[in-house]
């Protein structure tokens, strides 16, 4: 058995998106596709940044053959070990978790998060570093890079390892583990949260739960955590195994895709709590018994209760968000005297202000929130925040929810996105909106007027990087906003998306159809843009 060196030709198409490349199945099935990709991440490794590497993916098909392609490659590329996840699973929040924690060079994670899988489905790949968070634009500019020159990679001969049971294997130089990181990633949330008085509420009897796994990374994490260590009645988590194709599902955790958990909460005898994740296990979405909590408000939610949750009793040093995500948290760091920082789309972003202390806290409108505990968004952590919450609050998700609304008042919030148009055709309409950037301010539009519009660009505040055409914005005098991105995780022409923001602080005006209260922003979104005529749709595929 050797290391064999294979020659190859350049993909021109492997540009990481917003969190990794992801495309169709059938591309990475391409006769070195993979292989390209992951030498020219070995590539921009440094030469002392071979001592563990740590390997798993979210389960969906391909999983298995790529992780296998993976480990032969990374031991002829010299790595002294490898942690391969049981099953070839782990989760994106157990990754970073475990990167952290053993302290390794990197991981690679196999996932494309909440897109749709089996064999023609999505698959994706991206390198989380050494501080457990996903790799930072000029580290994925140099992969880009790497794979636009690279000739040759570097694989081992070998036999393919068993991915089911627990063993250490030498090859070569290298050693591989296959482990479970589900009970490492269980111990670090005990850690942060009073899982006794969650314990208590989950078997008081009178408080019911779901959470919805959707057949995805999450089930087996889930399980041992609200079920095992926390009490909640088996048959709680729902959907908990995974499957190569999510059982045909989508699995993205809005009320849409997650449709039997949204049922059930809507349902006059619902349970008392309902949550759900993606694919790979980072985002989520938290319901209560007929009440949808957007995951902007939750963000904010939780900034103003902090002080609640024992691992972090000394309160938030800071907070961000991305920047289509509600204004509702910068309203709380406010009142509570801590910055808000506002970055662009994309966990990454968040790295640095989380490494340098900057923000304890941070979350976006796409279903994803976190904290400093690890470099990535958690949608268990999410999960036990909500229940330890209720636990000393004694109130239910709406409760909470409306009391924030009167303190703070409302940010009415929508995200409509336009899947799978012509790609030339979102960006003509990107376009002709930025075109008209000069004149709008001071214009009139259904009452408002228009103060200012963008296209946002940021200075990392830490390391001076700068990103721009991070979406356009559109702001208007009475607070509310518009705005328009087009989004880097899809796989097939673009995806639009608009947000709309609307601020209400009349109480009495709190429990208004959101649908209804947007509405107007999103008849000058259509005068501004021409969605229809560009996309040549009537009407968005989905709303969150
Ligand atoms: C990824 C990123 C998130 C981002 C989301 C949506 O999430 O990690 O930070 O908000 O994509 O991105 P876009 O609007 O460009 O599609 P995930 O859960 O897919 O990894």
């Amino acid at each position: 058995m050797k290391t064999r060196r294979i020659q190859t030709q350049p993909f021109t198409d492997q540009k990481p998106g917003t969190s990794g490349l992801r495309k169709k199945v059938s591309v990475f099935q391409q006769p070195h596709y993979l292989e390209n990709f992951v030498q020219s991440i070995f590539n921009c490794l440094a030469d002392d940044a071979r001592n563990l590497l740590i390997i798993g993916g979210d389960g969906r098909f391909y999983n298995r053959e790529a992780i296998q392609i993976i480990v032969k490659m990374a031991v002829a590329n010299g790595f002294k070990r490898i942690l391969v996840g049981q099953q070839g699973l782990i989760s994106t929040p157990a990754m970073s978790l475990l990167i952290r924690k053993y302290k390794a060079d990197g991981g690679i994670i196999l996932s494309a998060s909440h897109n749709p899988g089996g064999p023609e489905g999505d698959f994706g790949i991206k390198f989380n570093s050494s501080n457990g968070g996903p790799a930072a634009e000029t580290l994925t500019d140099a992969m880009y890079q790497q794979s636009l020159t690279i000739t040759e990679y570097e694989i081992f001969e070998a036999e393919n390892i068993s991915l089911d049971n627990f063993f250490t294997y030498t090859i070569e130089d290298t050693q591989v583990e296959v482990i479970n990181s589900v009970t490492d990633y269980a111990d670090h949330l005990a850690t942060l949260f009073d899982f006794q008085i969650i314990r208590s509420l989950l078997t008081s009897g009178s408080f019911r739960m779901i959470f919805d796994a959707m057949h995805a990374v999450t089930g087996p994490y889930a399980v041992e955590l609200l079920q095992n260590r926390l009490g909640a009645e088996e048959g709680s988590v729902i959907n908990k195994i995974p499957l190569e194709d999510f059982g045909g599902g989508h699995p993205d955790p809005n009320m849409e895709y997650a449709h039997e958990l949204t049922e059930s909460m809507f349902k006059h005898d619902a349970p008392d709590f309902g949550a759900a994740s993606d694919g790979d296990g980072d985002r989520n979405m938290i319901l209560g018994r007929q009440f949808f909590v957007t995951p902007s408000d939750s963000l904010a939610i939780m900034t103003a209760n902090i002080h609640h949750i024992p691992g972090y009793k000394s309160g938030a040093c800071g907070v961000a968000r991305s920047m289509p995500t509600s204004q509702a948290v910068d309203r709380v760091a406010e009142n509570l005297g801590i910055p808000c920082y506002e970055t662009p789309t994309g966990w990454k972003y968040f790295g640095n202000l989380l490494d340098s202390n900057k923000i304890t806290l941070c979350g976006e409108e796409s279903f994803g929130s976190g904290s400093n505990h690890i470099r990535e968004k958690d949608g268990l952590w999410s999960v036990l925040f909500w229940l330890n919450l209720i636990a000393i609050r004694k109130q239910s998700v709406a409760d909470i929810v409306r009391e924030h609304w009167k303190k703070y008042g409302r940010h009415y919030y929508a995200r409509h996105d336009y899947e799978e148009v012509d790609k030339s055709k979102a960006e003509q309409l990107m376009s002709h909106l930025t075109e008209q950037f000069d004149q709008l301010p001071g214009s009139q539009f259904n009452g408002f007027s228009i103060v200012s519009c963008d296209d946002f660009s940021y200075t990392d505040p830490v390391d001076s990087s700068i990103s721009t055409n991070q979406g356009l914005r559109i702001l208007f005098d009475n607070g509310s906003r518009i705005v328009f991105r087009l989004s880097g995780t899809g796989t097939k022409g673009a995806t639009l998306r608009l947000y709309l923001e609307w601020f209400e602080q009349e109480t009495t005006r709190h429990e208004e159809d959101p649908h209804q209260v947007l509405a107007p922003l999103a008849e000058i979104a259509e005068q501004l843009a021409q969605i229809r005529q560009f996309t040549g749709r009537e009407k968005p595929s989905v709303i969150t």
